[in-house]
């Protein structure tokens, strides 16, 4: 990757923003270990994953702008314009950082990019707890600071709390039907596991960066916010059975994590495939071990995953292919250039693609 790229360019606004919130503290003369825990806190959790989702907004935002109706780049972002959408970038980043802290307490997991969670950072313990607050607080920081003599900014905030919520609504669901000590499998089916990963990973992964994008772009017609979301909710929840996926099939080295859900009793994909599929035997193994704190049980639970009738890799490989087919059948449903009027911004379909090239047949 060059030098200049816009990944390097998004990560080099960071120290920035980060300065803004330490700034904050300073002026409410708070002492200099609460500024450096925050400071670490920041830097620990916020920058080191894809960026995927914060540069999914400079990227949304640039397509709307600046290509024409086929889709032709044909003018480049102002620099505010630039700033602005990677500030909503690193707010979703924050918004992640927020959920990833918490989500790794609730689900015990150990790793998280390469390096340990932050709870399990020594000294930091359950005060991550209330680190996650902080890095939510943050988003809203810096909303009031660069966005609120803005005609959209009250959009702002209501898509930030909404798809809070509703994230929230997708991880209570995810661990009640995951409890610790009481496994049972009959809570588990594709419909639920589709409900958990829309509410989970969908609306604040996909539909989030698109929809910050249009507000800063102008688009007030509410119809194109639902055509976004009837496209970015199924890409979303491709992306979760990906996460599941590789929870289960990823190299850790690649990933930066250790995968749980076995050990977790999570409703992921890979244990409703294996429930579709299994024969009473493989039914009572999986009954036996499945949610199981060890990692004798975990590799009997994987072993019946392979197993040739069951096979969750070549299943995925089959649905990867299948989905990539029916999300670009889903987007070239979209009149191109939809809704767009006299201000000539309409919703393009390279928003889409972009999203789905960048997911389809990910690693990491
Ligand atoms: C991903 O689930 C979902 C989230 C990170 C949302 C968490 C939401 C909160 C309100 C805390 P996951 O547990 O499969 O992610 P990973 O595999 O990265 O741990
Ligand atoms: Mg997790
Ligand atoms: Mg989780
Ligand atoms: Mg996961």
């Amino acid at each position: 990757m060059s030098a200049s790229s816009p990944r390097d360019k998004f990560l080099a606004l960071f120290p920035k923003l980060s300065q803004e919130l330490l700034a904050y503290l300073r002026a409410e003369s708070m002492p200099a270990e609460a500024i450096s825990w925050f400071e670490r806190n920041l830097q620990h959790n916020t920058p080191g994953g894809k960026l995927n989702r914060g540069l999914s907004v400079v990227d949304t935002v640039d397509i709307l702008l600046c290509t024409d109706e086929q889709g032709n780049k044909v003018k480049q972002l102002t620099e505010q314009q630039w700033e602005d959408a990677a500030i909503l970038g690193w707010c979703i980043e924050l918004l992640q950082a927020y959920f990833l802290v918490a989500d790794d307490m609730m689900d015990a997991s150990l790793t998280r990019r390469g390096q340990p969670c932050w709870y399990r950072v020594p000294g930091v313990g359950n005060i991550a707890i209330n680190d996650a607050f902080m890095l939510e607080a943050a988003i809203y920081h810096l909303l009031k600071l660069h966005f609120r003599d803005r005609p959209y900014y009250g959009h702002l905030l209501e898509l930030f709390h909404e798809v809070t919520f509703q994230t929230e609504l997708g991880q209570l669901v995810d661990l009640i039907t995951a409890p610790e000590d009481d496994v049972d499998l009959n809570r588990f089916s594709l419909k639920k596991h589709h409900l958990i990963v829309v509410y989970k990973t969908a609306f604040y992964s996909f539909y989030l960066p698109v929809a910050l994008a249009m507000r800063m772009v102008g688009i007030n017609d509410e119809s194109l916010y639902k055509r976004a979301l009837d496209i970015l909710l199924p890409l979303g929840e491709y992306f979760q059975v990906q996460d599941d996926y590789l929870d289960c099939y990823g190299a850790p080295e690649v990933i930066g994590k250790v995968g749980t859900d076995i050990q977790d009793n999570k409703c992921s994909w890979n244990i409703n495939i294996a429930l579709e599929n299994a024969s009473p035997e493989q039914r009572a193994e999986l009954d036996k071990h499945y949610g199981q704190r060890n990692s004798d049980s975990e590799a009997k639970v994987k072993a019946v995953f392979s197993a040739k009738n069951i096979d969750v890799e070549g299943r995925f490989k089959k649905y990867e292919k299948e989905s990539h087919e029916r999300l670009t059948e889903l987007i070239k449903e979209l009149p191109q250039n939809v809704g767009a009027g006299e201000k000539g911004i309409g919703l393009k379909r390279e928003v889409f693609t972009s999203f789905l090239e960048k997911v389809y047949k990910r690693t990491k």
